[in-house]
């Protein structure tokens, strides 16, 4: 299954309706005064952010999304009806842009917010509109304008508080479902996870933030292998980053370093970002072994946890927290 991070379409705003050209028709008044209507103004296509979703997924088939036309104008002033406008939701954290270009055109990121992607055109005029003392008879109204059509790119950003980054079988995302409500798939086999998971953690007091668990970083995914970069970038914009290595690695350090280095490649803003590093699945190791154990990390000290029993993992939240509090300042 491929994750739907990137979508295009056209979007098509709604012709506008066309002014209407008409004269009141009245016993003994052979052409009465001017009565021709306005044309109806074309609906927009209009994005919105709706928190219920979390993919560009529903917008992956469809090519192009045409917002209705306004209704021409008719006689005794009647005004052609506005053509509806067609809302699309998408998650927060889409980046809008211009599908030709690239150029950006909004970023979408609170819950609500609205973008118009592609505006409908304008009613035309009835001729009621063209009367003049000279003129009482006015044989002009204006056509509608077309509505604006758009070749739209989608681009999706996760907004996170903590990225959760490691090596593939790391247990990310066994440690986002037992930290979360979130019901990630979890297996024994590297690439378990295809598409970025998001869930609400409870820190201590009460207070909560956003966790996302990303498909696992091999060497190389920097420049896309494991479609790493296109997962690398749903963790340009969280706040802090967790780090999680395997405590039964041959090689915690360099696990470490690996990452480190394919977030340097990717962007040394994220490889920049305030960090935690935690050795997962500590109940592999028996007690007994565990001076072995690398204490510090990257010149930072290694925090230890479990899945399995639970060691560590309140530890690990209230660390989380508390990095988190002290990046938002
Ligand atoms: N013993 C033990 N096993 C664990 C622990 N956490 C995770 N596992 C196991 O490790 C394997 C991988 O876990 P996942 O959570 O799927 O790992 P991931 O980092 O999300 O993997 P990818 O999505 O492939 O990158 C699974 O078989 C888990 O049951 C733990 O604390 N202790
Ligand atoms: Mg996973």
């Amino acid at each position: 299954m491929d994750f739907i991070d990137e979508v295009t379409f056209w979007a098509h705003g709604g012709n506008g309706g066309h002014g209407c050209m008409s004269f009141r028709r009245e016993k003994f008044v052979p052409k009465g005064g001017p009565d021709g209507g306005d044309g109806g103004h074309g609906g927009d296509v209009i994005l919105r952010v709706d928190p219920a979703y979390t993919t560009l997924f529903d917008y992956r088939h469809k090519k192009h999304y045409r917002a209705k036309g306004g209704g021409n104008g008719k006689g005794k002033k009647m005004s052609g009806r506005n053509g509806e406008t067609i809302e699309l939701p998408v998650p927060p954290g889409t980046l809008v842009k211009d599908g030709e270009t690239g150029e950006l055109i909004v970023d979408l990121t609170r819950k609500g917010q609205t973008a118009v992607v592609a505006k409908g055109g304008r009613g035309g005029k009835g001729n009621v509109h063209f009367k003049t003392s000279s003129i009482q008879a006015p044989e002009k109204s204006t056509a509608g304008t077309e509505g604006e059509r758009r070749f739209i790119r989608l681009e999706l950003k996760l907004l996170a508080d903590v990225g959760l980054v490691g090596l593939p079988n790391a247990g990310k995302s066994t440690l986002l479902s037992r930290i979360s409500a979130a019901r990630p798939k979890i297996a024994d086999y590297p690439f378990t996870t295809l598409v970025p998971n998001l869930g609400i953690v409870k820190g201590p007091g009460g207070r909560t933030f956003v966790a996302a668990d990303i498909p696992g970083l091999i060497e190389g995914a920097h420049a896309g292998k494991g479609l790493g970069d296109r997962f690398l970038r749903h963790i340009e914009r969280t706040a802090v980053l967790l780090f999680l290595v395997d405590a039964a690695s041959d090689d915690p350090g360099g696990d470490y370093r690996l990452l480190l280095r394919e977030l340097k490649e990717f962007d040394p803003a994220v490889a920049d970002k305030p960090r935690l590093v935690a050795l997962s699945k500590i109940d592999l190791i028996p007690p007994g072994d565990r001076k072995t154990l690398p204490k510090k990390i990257g010149g930072q000290g290694v925090l230890r946890f479990s899945c399995v029993t639970g060691e560590g993992l309140s530890e690990l939240v209230e660390a989380a927290a508390g990095l988190l509090s002290g990046a938002r300042l």
